[in-house]
């Protein structure tokens, strides 16, 4: 059965988007597809963070998603936190198109980023390899632009 959810991700700023996600199949790939407008050209810090609070804006929503306690990487390494979709890019008008699959993160089971939260950076996210210890953890990637919560979608 296909799942589907969707994220409105707001901020302090100008930044705001939506994006969506499909999982075909349980255990599946999810493909992540959506529009943010309002940043700087280049590259952005896109993670799924553990917690679905808003509370205290976007700092609320914690650490990225790491249920497997891992460090931090890039979407393709072996060793990454669940949450590391890695970056988005935006054009020189400030929006970014986004749409890629990713294996790991998924709609349902233990890996469900559902209930959790949606964050893109204000600096690019260095994967891991900027060679000190805050780049295992949060990839540098800086401030939260913006965010949102991840809620099951009909469409
Ligand atoms: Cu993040
Ligand atoms: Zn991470």
């Amino acid at each position: 059965m296909v799942v589907k959810a969707v994220c409105v991700l707001k901020g302090d700023q100008a930044v705001k988007g939506t994006v969506h996600f499909t999982q075909e199949q349980e255990n599946g790939p999810v493909t992540v597809e959506g529009t943010i407008d309002g940043l700087t050209p280049g590259k952005h810090g896109f993670h799924i963070h553990a917690f679905g609070d808003n509370t205290n804006g976007c700092v609320s929503a914690g650490p990225h998603f790491n249920p497997q306690n891992q460090t931090h990487g890039a979407p393709e390494d072996a060793v990454r936190h669940v949450g590391d979709l890695g970056n988005v890019t935006a054009n020189d008008g400030g929006v970014a198109e986004i749409k890629f699959d990713d294996k790991v993160i998924s709609l349902s089971g233990s890996n469900s980023i559902i209930g959790r939260s949606l964050v893109v950076h204000e600096k690019v996210d260095d994967l891991g390899k900027g060679g000190n210890n805050e780049s295992l953890v949060t990839g540098n990637a800086g401030g939260r632009l913006a965010c949102g919560v991840i809620g099951l979608a009909l469409c």
